[in-house]
């Protein structure tokens, strides 16, 4: 009995928060609970796949997160701005260079939007890109292997958050500094912060083989610049970057950044800046940056120093940079699929500004412009507006499409998200969100033809939709089914981190080119061995390097002797499995690291240093056979003034 209390309590407290929360938005579109009905929509049957693969930024713990959709499953968390122990990322000698940066080896970020790479302005699975907000970078990651490959760090940024948007055929990711400072970085007082610190908005190429470098930046007004969107079709060749804090405080931003009726939305074509860039009408400014690769052939990752960056400044390039006036210090810009519409999320105000492309082009034909700042032609508001859309929900942030011409925009204060009909602004739906939800993501929804069919709110408050855990309950994401008029609630399902944006894409299109094992021919690691045959013991003064092999279900060799106390050993472990799905692990007792997760036909590196003589076991930390536990071995450590023979070996000689 105490059990149905405990329910009626939990009741209660929930009815008390949807009224307090949401204001009696609910209209009756969807129960809070959601119905049978709406469980079979996100049932997928043990055994089947899902239709749609769901990427979902990490937030404050750095890393991507893989689910699939509808059904709420986590497949994978991505290693990419954080360590992880898991998967030796950041752990191994393979991937610390992966997290260097101009200020040393960092072990964490913070990431917010993933992007996917398009062709044509639709998404199509070569690659996904994140970024770090805090120490200014971006990620590339492979979508054949799920591994990051690729980090590029931003020099002359401040917090890299209005990144990494790709323009439509991926011949950039964009990355705007949400702070300004100083640029170049130099000692000065905070209060002279108006008019000398700079926003720099950054253009990062990337090659046909995905590579990443910065082809050029652009030195701002020292506003902070929040989220971006390429144009798409017939704004192709433009950026749009919100901005906040027009107001250029250094203090108390939440009143004093304020202030302004109105922020900008700045418009960037990049096309004219590659022009500039091409005759020669830049600045070469010094900057050093690191650009970290992992090569999937020596299965090692390296860094490289950059010295340079070109530089370009919009009072001395005209036609470059236009603003927008848009109301309320706007959070996120969103193009629609026909590259018509920019829409401004006015975080303050309860309306949404839409803006139209081709106005924009004839007020600049026009030189219809209402002000100037520091050399930036300001747009004539009325000139460009194509319409607002009155919603009576408050706190908008970000907005999202379907393939049928409709819009979705999540509310924050009111916890809500507002279905309206993009070109007549009218409002056809809303549900509540649990709770206070930040971004949303349709699939292919930032893109020129969005799959439709799911939106995914992403909350950022949890409270009672699952059982307490502390303190702390994990985010709460919220699936809807959106392929009817109406929205319906059909999934609860909780995140790692705190996820900002996602993107998804349909799973036909990644899971053919998946990779399913590395092969051996090809493994190209200067430490690898191919065979058991090849195994051994080397030492260099007090370095000792053990080649070792795992197959199931032992290493080769599992005795080895001569290592010393003072030694600096490195395991360098080869997977000889060519099957799928058959990693190994391997962990040494004392290692102040992490295990070592091998995948088949890979080589991973673990460096311990024995403490004291004695006989250390290792074993294999990934389930791998009916034998598993068998997968074990010693070393034995003799003291450090000793001189004991190198010695290994595996089975037992008849
Ligand atoms: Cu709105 Cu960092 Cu994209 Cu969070 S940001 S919500
Ligand atoms: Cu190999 Cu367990």
């Amino acid at each position: 009995m105490k059990v149905k209390k405990l329910q009626n309590l939990i009741g209660f407290a929930l009815m008390l928060v949807l009224m307090v929360s949401c204001g009696g938005n609910q209209n009756g579109s969807t129960g809070p609970l959601g119905g049978g009905g709406a469980a079979q929509k996100a049932y997928v049957a043990p055994g089947e796949y899902d239709e749609f693969y769901a990427f979902l930024s990490g937030g404050f713990s750095g890393q991507l997160s893989v689910y699939g959709l509808p059904s709420g499953r986590l497949f994978k968390v991505i290693p990419v701005f954080s360590v992880d122990a898991e998967k030796a990322w950041g752990f191994n000698e393979e991937t610390k260079p992966m997290l260097e940066t101009s200020h040393g080896f960092i072990p964490w970020d913070d990431s917010h939007h993933p992007e996917l790479s398009q062709t044509d302005g639709v998404p199509d699975g070569r690659w996904i890109f994140i970024n770090a907000n805090n120490t200014p970078r971006i990620a590339r990651i492979d979508l054949t292997t799920f591994e990051t490959v690729e980090i590029i760090e931003l020099p002359n940024s401040g917090g890299n958050h209005s990144s990494p948007f790709t323009t439509e055929n991926t011949e950039y990711v964009v990355a705007g500094t949400r702070f300004s400072v100083p640029v170049p970085q130099q000692e000065m007082a905070i209060e002279a912060y108006a008019g000398n610190f700079k926003g720099v908005l950054s253009y990062v190429k990337i090659a046909d083989d995905g590579r990443m470098d910065i082809a050029f930046q652009i030195l701002m007004p020292g506003f902070n610049y929040d989220l971006a969107h390429s144009g798409k079709g017939k704004s192709d060749g433009w950026t749009f970057f919100t901005s906040y804090n027009t107001e250029e405080s250094n203090t108390l931003l939440e009143v004093e950044a304020s202030k302004n009726d109105k922020d900008f939305i700045a418009a960037v074509n990049w096309k004219v800046a590659e022009q500039y860039i091409a005759d020669g009408n830049y600045e070469e400014m010094n900057s050093s940056y690191l650009r970290n690769f992992y090569d999937e052939h020596t299965q090692m990752a390296s860094t490289e120093k950059m010295n340079t960056v070109k530089v370009l400044k919009p009072e001395d390039c005209p036609g470059l940079v236009y603003f927008l006036p848009c109301p309320k210090s706007p959070h996120g810009v969103d193009v629609d699929p026909t590259g018509e519409y920019i829409v401004g999320n006015g975080k303050l105000s309860a309306e949404l500004t839409v803006h139209s492309f081709t106005k924009m082009l004839a007020a600049i034909e026009n030189e219809d412009f209402d002000d100037e700042r520091y050399g930036i032609p300001v747009l004539n508001f009325d000139a460009t507006l194509a319409g607002i859309v009155k919603s009576t929900g408050l706190g908008p942030l970000h907005t999202e499409f379907d393939g049928d011409g409709n819009a979705y925009t999540s509310f924050f204060i009111t916890s809500e998200i507002i279905k309206w009909k993009v070109g007549t602004w009218e409002v056809l739906d809303r549900v509540p969100c649990y709770y206070s939800i930040g971004h949303l993501m349709v699939p292919g929804g930032d893109s020129r033809e969005p799959w439709g069919k799911y939106l995914l709110a992403l909350n950022k408050i949890t409270k009672d939709r699952y059982l307490p855990t502390g303190p702390e309950v994990n985010q709460a994401a919220q699936l809807f089914d959106i392929s009817g008029g109406k929205m319906e609630l059909i999934l609860d399902f909780p995140t790692i981190g705190e996820p900002h944006y996602a993107q998804a894409i349909p799973a036909d299109v990644l899971f053919e080119n998946s990779k399913q094992i590395y092969l051996l021919e090809e493994n190209q690691h200067p430490h690898a061995v191919k065979s058991e045959e090849e195994v051994k013991v080397v030492r260099d003064g007090n370095v000792v390097r053990i080649y070792l092999t795992t197959i199931r279900s032992h290493f080769a060799p599992d005795n080895i002797e001569g290592i010393k106390v003072g030694d600096e050993v490195y395991f360098h472990v080869t997977n000889l499995e060519q099957d799928y799905d058959v990693p190994h692990g391997f962990a040494v007792m004392g290692a102040r690291n992490s295990e070592l997760l091998i995948m088949p036909g890979q080589t991973e590196t673990l460096l311990w240093k024995p403490q004291y003589p004695g006989v250390i076991p290792f074993y294999c930390t990934d389930f791998c056979s009916a034998l598993h536990q068998e997968m074990q071995g010693y070393i034995r450590v003799s003291a450090r003034n000793s001189n004991p023979e190198i010695k290994w070996s595996v089975g037992i000689d008849e």
